[in-house]
C-alpha cells in the first residue's frame, strides 16, 4: 500500500527530530498560561504539535504547509473536473508531499475496496428514532463499525508500540473509504424515503458521494462535493472535534472509538452545527427583507439578535484574525457557479455589512466570517436544502483530518493526553503571594 510505503520511508528522520528535542531541549519553554486563559477555554496556549495543519491568525490554514488556493491548484483532479480528488487530499495529509495522479488514484481504488459497510451498521441508523439529528446517525454508525477495529485486536494480541501507527492507518483507511456511503445513508434514509443508491466504483470519493445521494449527473455538485471534504479536512489541532479525537485516542482507544468522540464535538452550535445555525440565521433574514437588506437595515436586524443573548452563526474565530480562506474559496466558487442566486447574494451582502456592525458591539476578535458563514447556502443552491444534514458534511471532511492526526501520533510515540487542573483557592493562593 503505498501509503503505508511513504510513511513508512519518513518515519525515521521524523522520530529522530522529536526524539533530539525532547532528549537535547526538552526544558525549552514555549508557552506560559495566565489565569484569564485557564478561565478562558486555554485560548492561546500551545498546548499540542500538529505537523499536518497550521492555522496562522493572519493568513489561515495551511495543510503540510500548503494554503488553500494552492491546494486546490497542486492536487490532481479527474478528468473533467474541477476540483481535486479527496483522494490526493489524503496522500497530503498522511504522506506529507503534493501526490502524483497515480498516488490520489491509488487512494481512491483503496477506499473503493474497503467501501462495503456491514449491514449491522445500517441497522443501528435505522433503529434510531426518524428524528433523531444526523449527527447522532452519524457519531453512532462510526462507533457501530469500532467491533472491527484491527489495531483493537492486533494490541489484545501483543504487538510492539513502534507499530501501532500500522493498524491505526489499516483502520483509518477503512473508516474513511465507508463515510461517502454512510452519509449517503442517512441522507437517504432521512430525507428522500430511503431511496438508497450503490457506490459506482468508477467514481471518486467527493463525486461518489454526490451519485449516492442522487446526484450523479450534476457534474457541478460533485465538484461542490469535492471542495466541500477538502476543505473541511483540517483546521490544526485545538479545535474541539479535533482535540476531542487527539484525547481519546491518545488513550489507545481505536480511531472508529476516537473519530466517534470527534464528531459528537463537532455537533456543537459553537463548532460544526453552526452551519446549519448559519444557514436558518440567513433563511430568516430572506423572509425579514423579500429584497437584499440595506446595511443599515442588517445592523438594526443583527442588534435585535444580538439583544436576544445569541450569536451570529458563522461570525467570529478562536484563532482567526481575518476572513477565513475557506470562506473565501466557497465565495469564488459561488460568484463563478451562482452569482444570481439570491441567497448566495445575501451571503455576499451580510459579509460586506456585518464585520462593521460586530465591530461596533466591541466584544468579538474576529468579526469575519469562517467557513460554516457560507457553506450551506451553496448547498442549498444545489438542493440540499435538509440544513441539519450539513454537520455531517462537515464531519466527513474532518475524519480525514482526525484519522491523519491519529496515524501520525501514535506514528511518532505520542503518550496519553493528562494536563493538570488546579482549584480556584491555589489560584487566589497564587496571586496573594504573586
Ligand atoms: N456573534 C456575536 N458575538 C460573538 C460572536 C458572534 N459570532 N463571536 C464571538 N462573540 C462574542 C463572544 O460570545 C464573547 O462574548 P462574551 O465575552 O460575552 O462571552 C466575545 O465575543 C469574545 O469572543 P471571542 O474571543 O471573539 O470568540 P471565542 O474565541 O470565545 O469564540 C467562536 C469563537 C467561533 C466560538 C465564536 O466566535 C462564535 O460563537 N461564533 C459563532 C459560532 C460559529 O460560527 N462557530 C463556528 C466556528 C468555526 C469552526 O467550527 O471551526
Amino acid at each position: 500500500m503505498r501509503l503505508y510505503d511513504r510513511i513508512s520511508a519518513q518515519l525515521v528522520g521524523w522520530r529522530q527530530r522529536v526524539s533530539h528535542l525532547k532528549e537535547a531541549h526538552g526544558a525549552v519553554k514555549v508557552s506560559d498560561i495566565t489565569i484569564e486563559q485557564l478561565y478562558g477555554g486555554i485560548r492561546g496556549v500551545a498546548i499540542n504539535v500538529s505537523d499536518i495543519s497550521y492555522v496562522d491568525p493572519q493568513e489561515g490554514i495551511r495543510l503540510r504547509g500548503f494554503t488553500v488556493p494552492e491546494i486546490l491548484t497542486l492536487l490532481p483532479k479527474m478528468k473533467g473536473a474541477e476540483m481535486p480528488m479527496v483522494g490526493g487530499l489524503y496522500h497530503l495529509l498522511m504522506a506529507n508531499e503534493i501526490p502524483t495522479y497515480e498516488d490520489a488514484l491509488a487512494v481512491e481504488s483503496e477506499w473503493i475496496k474497503r467501501s462495503t459497510v456491514p449491514e449491522h451498521v445500517f441497522d443501528v441508523i435505522r433503529q434510531l428514532p426518524h428524528d433523531a439529528h444526523p449527527m447522532t446517525m452519524f457519531s453512532m454508525a462510526i462507533l457501530a463499525m469500532q467491533p472491527e477495529s484491527v489495531f483493537a485486536k492486533k494490541y489484545n494480541e501483543g504487538i510492539p508500540k513502534t507499530d501501532y501507527w500500522k493498524y491505526y492507518l489499516e483502520d483509518s483507511l477503512t473508516l474513511t473509504a465507508r463515510l461517502p456511503v454512510i452519509g449517503a445513508f442517512i441522507y437517504n434514509h432521512k430525507y428522500r424515503q430511503g431511496q438508497h443508491i450503490p457506490l459506482d466504483p468508477n467514481l471518486d470519493w467527493g463525486a461518489n458521494f454526490a451519485h449516492m445521494i442522487g446526484k450523479g449527473d450534476d457534474k457541478e455538485y460533485q465538484d461542490l462535493a469535492r471542495l466541500f471534504f477538502i476543505l473541511h479536512s483540517d483546521h490544526e489541532s485545538g479545535n474541539v472535534s479535533a482535540h476531542a479525537s487527539h484525547l481519546v485516542a491518545s488513550a489507545l482507544s481505536d480511531v472508529y472509538y476516537a473519530c466517534s468522540a470527534g464528531m459528537n464535538g463537532l455537533a456543537g452550535p459553537l463548532h460544526g452545527l453552526a452551519n446549519q445555525e448559519c444557514l436558518k440565521w440567513l433563511l430568516d433574514l430572506q423572509d425579514a427583507f423579500p429584497d437584499q437588506p440595506s446595511c443599515q437595515q442588517l445592523e438594526q436586524y443583527v442588534w435585535d439578535y444580538l439583544d436576544s443573548g445569541r450569536v451570529i452563526p458563522g461570525y467570529g474565530h478562536a484563532v482567526l484574525r481575518v476572513t477565513d480562506p475557506r470562506f473565501i474559496a466557497q465565495l469564488d466558487y459561488g460568484k463563478q457557479h451562482m452569482p444570481d442566486d439570491e441567497l448566495f447574494q445575501l451571503v455576499t451582502q451580510v459579509y460586506e455589512c456585518l464585520p462593521g456592525i460586530l465591530v461596533k458591539q466591541g466584544k468579538i476578535k474576529n468579526p469575519f466570517p469562517n467557513v460554516d458563514a457560507i457553506n450551506g447556502a451553496l448547498q442549498y443552491h444545489y438542493g440540499i436544502r435538509e440544513f441539519d444534514f450539513y454537520t455531517v458534511l462537515f464531519g466527513m471532511g474532518r475524519i480525514l483530518g482526525l484519522t491523519a492526526h491519529a496515524v501520525w501520533s501514535r506514528a511518532l510515540g505520542k503518550p496519553i493526553d493528562r494536563p493538570k487542573s488546579l482549584t480556584t483557592r491555589m489560584l487566589e493562593e497564587m496571586v496573594i503571594k504573586s
